[in-house]
């Protein structure tokens, strides 16, 4: 039989960083939302999480790097919204970001998740933080406490 292995939904009374940014507040604050009441909701600690604001997400990789090579934090969650506009800027900042946050995540062996919207619309963005298809911060933060315990066992 081959052995199982795999992090529990249960997060222990550990610190927990969020990363925010504030590019479409109207969809980022959703996702801090979701991601706090799921870590709340899984038994971790409201009180150890702290919520970094950044101007956008091209900032958010620098912000997770600090916080994630402080030794204070078992993961860095990370939210914000990129939405398409009629130039191929989000496409940088989209390769950037995703890259920036695996980057950080392998350099530190921190668990940084990736609770990033990146969609065409407004609509889309609002289906996607709360609406008709999750919330992007909910699953970050899902992931973040799975990892945590993960590499606890590895
Ligand atoms: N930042 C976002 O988080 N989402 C966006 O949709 C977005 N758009 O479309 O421009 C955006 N831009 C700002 C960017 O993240 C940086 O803050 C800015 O370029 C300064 O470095």
């Amino acid at each position: 039989m081959p052995t199982k292995i795999q992090g529990e939904l249960v997060c222990p009374d550990v610190s927990i960083a969020i990363v925010v940014s504030r590019f479409n507040d109207l969809i980022t604050t959703r996702l801090v939302d979701g991601a706090t009441e799921t870590i709340s909701r899984h038994g971790g600690n409201a009180d150890r999480i702290d919520v970094v604001s950044v101007p956008g997400s091209f900032e958010i990789p620098l912000a997770a790097q600090k916080l994630a090579s402080s030794g204070k934090y078992a993961a860095v969650i990370c939210v914000g919204a990129v939405i398409q506009g009629s130039t191929t800027h989000h496409e940088y900042i989209n390769s950037q970001v995703a890259a920036g946050i695996m980057s950080v995540s392998r350099d530190t062996g921190v668990p940084v998740t990736f609770g990033v919207i990146t969609c065409e619309s407004m609509d889309q963005a609002l289906d996607r933080a709360g609406g008709k298809v999750g919330n992007k911060g909910v699953e970050a933060a899902l992931a973040a406490i799975e990892m945590i315990n993960l590499l606890k066992k590895l």
